[in-house]
């Protein structure tokens, strides 16, 4: 097959017009006349999509040929965001392309709206899948990211009288023009079922399913910044397999039996749960979880065996990285495969095992630590729950050798939870059955070690890593701040910060600069314009992320409540004029979360039709927040708020973007926020509030909130005007919650929180002085790349090299 050589794309404006054409008539079946904008925009997605397919075959090309450690991440989530801009930026071919669509009568701009961010995550963690991927393709890595290719993605929220209301979000409805299907490498996944002993074998056991779903792929490409590399992300659907229609019923009329089976089947990947924490023992969601996690396995096995390589090398060729606990049953699966399957000995087995896996943690919350039901695993997964009893009985022999009689450990590590009912721990699973865990913030990973792994810490140390979560600078900086970028390039003499993000330092310099950060200014400002939130010379406050209580929107609340009454009891005062900014989804069943949804509604027209204070204060709720209104917002905020109870956020990555783009921050000692403020600089950042410390000894100690509330003119104020029903029964269902147990120390940081919003306002006051904050923000936050994260991975977990791919010739 050698000597036949490929078309080259076109790399100058006239000819890449053509490839466009081409699109247009050839895919499209439409002439240049009568094109619409989907036209277009699908013409346009060809274009841009066959450059990066080309570097994606020389990519798979190159890392086959170097045979090196694959580091396959396993996510239930990828919040992948909007493609168009990110690949048109990626190949190279922006100019290009803005020049060629312009000929055709459109914007670039209207075909980027038409562009579908595919939701396929909740938020925080399905967001750092997304950077994580892009970060390993801008480093070379030989990486393919697994999940679940979700026919419909997060909903989308609107915002009605009742508060939240939640759509379908049917994101591929007009197609998707970024994947590629690949049907021939799909996987058959059994789930139910009974186990029959082999005679002869201990260990070995054959797994009879009742049911078989199949597992289709296409992948979307995942392209380098500055550098040749396409990685892919594998994205599964589940399909029905013929066998599953049952053609004798429909002949008999009966349509809905008919199908009953395959529809039950394709409900696998219907649809994302649209809960970030818990969603407490719902087998379809550990379903999908299996689903995901045999489609991917079986692929990552393929891939290996296409080398002839004995097992021994498995470990050496493959690590695999658990996105949280959701893909766990990984670890008992690839003892399936190599026991019964391949026939290695469970000893050889459990070692590979042990050496491929790698676990990252990314909560504190004891109720977000996933258990399942062994009732349920009995019945779903008859033979990993075989597998996870014998992983376990092993495991506390270790444990107990180390620990002789100390009989509350082993209840206490034990895999299989025993009251009030019998359940698997998911994290502990994932703990024995890896080599490294990491948290994603110094702080988490301190508290791991100390509270909910601490046994675990005790028996392995050297297990228990930290890396700090990052961000990609290309999507939060280049192409969502624009204007910002020019700016930087500008100051620092080249864009090559892109991707050497700790270039920024270079910034301090002109912090001092008045011009510099006149045009600083200047910018902060033309974004506030775009976003047309409120004044664009008003202080922009935005908390922009999940509602949950630990994320104390209610601590924001109290505060928007205090200053409208103190800017009522005295009109005349000279009151920095603010716009408050909220942005987030709730989970469709976490009441208390939509109750303050609805009360921010309802707060934020009582403003705005009192005419004393709205021009002070403005609070604004932008419906369906998610990654293309980040990019929106994250550009024009003064002001970042990141006031969680300390010792409640295991990291955050919104606070790393805001304060990318300039925003300086308000936090407690919370995840990141710590390491922000220590890059950043104390007098660059504003704090308050408990330490995680402090907090959990006021819990113990039996905190009290009315004590607050008796002791606080204001707080009482707020909180009696909560109570007095003025702002509806969800005012007094907030406020009961507040007074009544406070689960999130909510008033006892309140005074602390105001007194440094005042100091806020003070800095404000001094736009030299707040602009020169912002500059700083920025020039130090280089750390919170997503390049360094994925480096510090590579390093000291997946220990992987670069593969870098040969230019085309
Ligand atoms: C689990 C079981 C059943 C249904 C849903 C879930 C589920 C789904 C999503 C549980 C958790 C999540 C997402 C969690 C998440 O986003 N965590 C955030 O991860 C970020 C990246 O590390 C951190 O920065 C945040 O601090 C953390 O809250």
């Amino acid at each position: 097959r050698q000597g036949i050589g490929l078309r080259k794309l076109g790399k100058t404006a006239d000819e890449f017009q053509q490839d466009l054409l081409s699109n247009l008539y050839y895919r499209r079946g439409t002439t240049v006349e009568s094109a619409s904008a989907r036209d277009a925009y699908e013409a346009l997605a060809q274009t841009v999509r066959d450059h990066l397919a080309e570097r994606r075959a020389r990519t798979a090309a190159a890392q086959f040929a170097s045979n090196p450690r694959w580091v396959y991440y396993l996510s239930a989530e990828y919040l992948l965001g909007a493609q168009l801009e990110q690949n048109l930026l990626y190949s190279g071919t922006g100019d290009l392309a803005a020049e060629a669509v312009k000929a055709l009568g459109f914007g670039l701009e209207d075909l980027e709206d038409l562009d579908v961010e595919p939701g396929l995550g909740n938020g925080g963690l399905g967001r750092l899948a997304a950077c994580l991927v892009d970060s390993l393709a801008t480093r070379d890595i030989p990486a393919v990211g697994y999940g679940i290719r979700y026919d419909l993605g997060i909903f989308r929220q609107v915002i009605t009288e009742e508060g939240q209301a939640e759509l379908p979000d049917d994101w591929a409805f007009h197609g998707n023009p970024w994947e590629f299907p690949a049907p021939d490498d799909r996987q058959a996944v059994g789930f139910y079922g009974h186990t029959e002993p082999i005679p002869g074998s201990t260990t070995r056991k054959v797994w009879v399913p009742g049911e078989v779903v199949l597992g289709e792929p296409s992948h979307m490409l995942v392209p380098g910044f500055g550098t040749e590399t396409v990685n892919i992300i594998r994205l599964w659907s589940a399909k029905a397999s013929e066998a599953s229609f049952d053609l004798s019923r429909f002949s008999a009329g009966q349509y809905a039996e008919a199908v009953q089976e395959a529809v039950r089947a394709e409900n696998i990947s219907k649809v994302l749960y649209p809960d970030d924490s818990t969603e407490l023992g719902r087998e379809l969601r550990l379903k999908q979880q299996y689903f995901l996690v045999s489609c991917s396995l079986r692929d990552i096995v393929r891939r290996f065996r296409l080398r002839n390589e004995g097992w021994d090398t498995f470990a050496d060729k493959t690590v695999i990285q658990l996105n949280d606990t959701h893909p766990t049953i990984a670890i008992p699966e690839l003892m399936r495969l190599l026991v019964d399957e391949y026939e290695v000995e469970w000893e050889q087995a459990w070692e590979i095992t042990r050496r491929t896996f790698a676990y990252t943690c990314h909560t504190l919350l004891p109720e977000a630590l996933e258990t399942w039901p062994v009732r349920m695993f009995e019945k779903l997964l008859p033979r990993h729950l075989e597998i996870i009893y014998l992983i376990n009985m092993l495991f506390l022999r270790e444990v107990e050798a180390r620990f002789p009689g100390d009989h509350d450990r082993l209840r206490r590590m034990s895999i299989i939870q025993e009251d009030p009912e019998r359940r698997v721990r998911m994290a502990h699973l994932a703990v024995v059955g890896t080599e490294a865990v990491n948290g994603v913030a110094e702080l988490h990973s301190k508290l791991l070690r100390e509270t909910v792994l601490d046994d675990f810490a005790a028996l392995w140390p050297a297990k228990f890593q930290n890396v700090t979560n990052g961000v990609s600078p290309r999507r939060f900086i280049k192409i969502a701040n624009p204007r910002l970028s020019d700016l930087i390039t500008e100051g620092l003499g080249d864009d090559s910060w892109v991707g050497d993000l700790e270039r920024l330092a270079g910034l301090e310099r002109l912090a001092d600069d008045a011009s510099f950060r006149e045009r600083w200014q200047a910018i902060k400002r033309a974004n506030k314009v775009d976003l047309a939130a409120g004044d664009p010379d008003s202080l922009t406050d935005v908390m922009i992320k999940r509602f949950h209580e630990y994320k104390r929107q209610q601590l924001k609340l109290l505060h928007v409540i205090t200053l409208y009454q103190r800017i009522r009891q005295n009109p005349a005062a000279d009151w920095v004029p603010r716009t408050v900014l909220f942005a987030g989804k709730a989970a469709p069943a976490y009441h208390a979360a939509k109750d303050i949804i609805r009360l921010i509604a309802t707060i934020a027209a009582r403003i705005e039709a009192d005419p004393v204070v709205s021009p002070y204060l403005k609070v604004v709720f932008p419906s369906n927040y998610n990654v293309t209104l980040a990019e929106r917002i994250i550009p024009a905020a003064d002001l970042s708020e990141q006031i969680s109870l300390a010792g409640k956020e295991a990291s955050g990555t919104g606070n790393m973007k805001l304060a990318l783009n300039g925003a300086v921050t308000i936090g407690t000692l919370d995840g990141a926020n710590i390491e922000i403020r220590a890059r950043v600089g104390e007098d660059n950042f504003f704090l308050f509030g408990l330490d995680a410390y402090e907090a959990a000894r006021a819990r113990i100690n039996g905190y009290q909130p009315r004590h607050f509330y008796e002791r606080d003119e204001e707080l009482r104020a707020a909180m009696d005007t909560l109570t007095s029903g003025v702002f509806g029964e969800v005012g007094r269902r907030v406020a009961d919650s507040l007074l009544g147990w406070d689960e999130y120390l909510t008033l006892a940081d309140f005074r602390s929180y105001l007194e440094c919003q005042e100091q806020v306002e003070k800095s404000w006051r001094d736009p030299a002085r707040w602009t020169r904050m912002s500059i700083l923000n920025t020039a130090h936050s280089g750390f919170f790349s997503s390049d360094r994260t994925v480096a510090d991975y590579a390093a000291r977990i997946w220990r992987v090299a670069p593969v870098p791919v040969p230019r085309e010739d």
